[in-house]
């Protein structure tokens, strides 16, 4: 079912506690944990608790859902200082893209500068 959390899914498995995470803020239905290999001072992810496989699908299902994660991600620039000058969210989606887990997440990257456009 939707939403449900997939056996063979590490942030699924982070969810549940069964992975260990540096985990920076957690509500009800997101969490934020930093990303084991950062590719910025500041890189945090902030994952829905619900199971989607991207950003998309989980805009889809659960609108709120997906503005949790959105303002979350504020949250996480406030509390890692990189609101000025910047940050950066990412949501990697397909393997071309990059995306290597599917379970929904942005990147919140700050604290250098983010040259535009990304490789
Ligand atoms: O992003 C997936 C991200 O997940 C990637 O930047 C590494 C990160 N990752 C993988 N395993 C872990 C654990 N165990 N803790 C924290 N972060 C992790 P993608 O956009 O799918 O490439």
């Amino acid at each position: 079912m939707a939403g449900e959390p997939q056996a063979d899914c590490l942030f699924c498995k982070i969810v549940a506690g069964d992975v260990p995470a540096t985990v920076v803020r957690e509500t009800d239905s997101v969490v934020a944990f930093r990303d084991i290999n950062p590719q910025a001072p500041s890189h945090v992810l902030v994952i829905p608790k619900a199971h989607y496989p991207d950003a998309a699908s989980l805009a889809a299902a659960e609108p709120a859902l997906a503005a949790e994660v959105l303002r979350e991600a504020g949250e996480v620039a406030a509390l890692e200082r990189t609101v000025d000058p910047g940050y950066r969210i990412v949501f990697n989606t397909g393997s071309g893209a990059g995306q290597t887990v599917f379970h929904a997440h942005a990147h919140i990257l700050g604290g250098r500068g983010l040259a535009w456009p990304p490789g």
